[in-house]
């Protein structure tokens, strides 16, 4: 036999949450607000979506993006804080940092939550468990904080699996248990799958992953296009897809050059709403939130100008990015030039390290 010959070694994946994010550091930073029930975002006047809730908001059912108003019906003595993007972008730094300490294969999804691969760590621990107790552990001591940790062997599970003991959880799914792990899932669990698939694959009676593994994927792919045989791979295990810490994303915008250039400010308006759209759409196919929006503007004399707007809360609304761009074109004095091109961006997001998205991925989003 060759000795060469080596069987693909099993990857060891950590997928790390922090628990009730925004309202935990709130509650860490003033202590009156802990163990109350904290709405971050939104406010008591109605006014405004909640960003995330405590666990004890939670109780009452209080959840991230549902309306104040509804949240204050639900729980009446709901205290709101203001998010404050700077301290919670701090916290994130200083995860990294701890991550960091194990594996330099960490690829962030949002300001409290990425991927680790410590197939091979730093300090040579070897089990990915007993790493992942240690960083719970550092969260803990030095931030004052709880993350909740999912272990095994590619980062569907282990995402999966970060939920399940939520707050300050621990799960691991070793290679013995994923199969029988994976067969059990309600299917609402699988990446892809919103409301509108959870509800055409129960009419179809698929309601767990074992009902999904009884499919071909010829079948799949029929009902459900490439996701189809995304979820064919899944339920078998079959997640290669690597932890990728390289491929970041500073800003989302889009931009239209006038066939002729236009003075009125109204045709320009309409312009600015068809962009905002345009934005809008690639946001939310990347599921993301900008907080910075930039109009730009160029006039036939090629002369070009932007300008800044910041919002005190990160958003992806057509609505609010037209609205937005408006009020900042309103501002521009035109000075009897015409205008060639518009351009609206949005920036600051969540995560200063957003990675791109697999792109084959996007497509399983409802
Ligand atoms: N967030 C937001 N708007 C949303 C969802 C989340 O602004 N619609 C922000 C606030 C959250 C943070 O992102 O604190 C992290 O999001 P999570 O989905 O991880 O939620 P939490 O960390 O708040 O709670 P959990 O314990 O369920 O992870
Ligand atoms: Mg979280």
């Amino acid at each position: 036999m060759d000795e060469s010959i080596k069987l693909p070694q099993l990857r060891k994946i950590i997928h790390l949450d922090m628990d009730a994010f925004y309202a935990s550091v709130d509650q860490r930073d003033f202590p009156e607000l802990r163990g109350k029930p904290l709405a971050v975002g939104g406010s008591p006047d109605g006014r405004g979506v909640v960003a995330t809730a405590s666990y004890e908001a939670r109780k009452y059912g209080v959840r991230s993006a549902m309306s104040s108003r509804k949240a204050m019906e639900l729980c009446p003595d709901l205290l709101f804080t203001f998010p404050r993007f700077e301290v919670y972008k701090e916290v994130s730094i200083k995860l990294q940092e701890i991550f960091s300490r194990y594996t330099d294969l960490i690829e962030p999804l949002s300001l409290d939550e990425a991927y680790l691969d410590v197939t091979e760590d730093k300090q040579g621990i070897g089990s990915a468990l007993e790493i992942a107790k240690r960083i719970k552990i550092a969260i803990q001591s030095e931030l004052n904080l709880t993350a909740s940790a999912g272990v095994s062997v590619n980062k569907f599970v282990a995402k999966i699996a970060s939920a399940i003991h939520k707050p300050d959880g621990l799960t691991f799914i070793g290679p013995s248990k994923i199969i029988s792990f994976i067969e059990s899932l309600p299917v609402e669990k699988f990446f892809g799958v919103g409301k509108v698939t959870a509800t055409k694959m129960k009419n179809l009676g698929i309601f767990t992953g074992l009902d999904l593994k009884q499919r071909s994927e010829k079948k799949l792919i029929q009902l459900f296009g490439k996701s189809g045989s995304f979820f064919y791979r899944m339920v078998r295990g079959l997640d290669d897809r690597p932890v990728q810490p390289g491929r970041m994303i500073k800003s989302i915008g889009v931009e239209d050059t006038f066939e002729n250039d236009l003075d009125d400010k109204e045709a320009l308006n309409l312009e600015l709403e068809k962009i905002a759209q345009k934005v809008e759409k690639r946001l939310k196919a990347r599921n993301m939130q900008g907080r910075t929006l930039t109009l730009k503007l160029k006039f036939n004399d090629f002369v070009q100008i932007t300008r800044n707007h910041s919002f005190c809360s990160y958003e992806s609304d057509q609505d609010i990015i037209y609205q937005t761009a408006v009020l900042l074109l309103d501002k521009i004095d035109l000075q009897d030039k015409k205008v060639r091109l518009l351009g609206i961006t949005l920036s600051n997001f969540q995560s200063e390290n957003i990675p791109l998205l697999n792109p084959q991925l996007r497509l399983f989003k409802d």
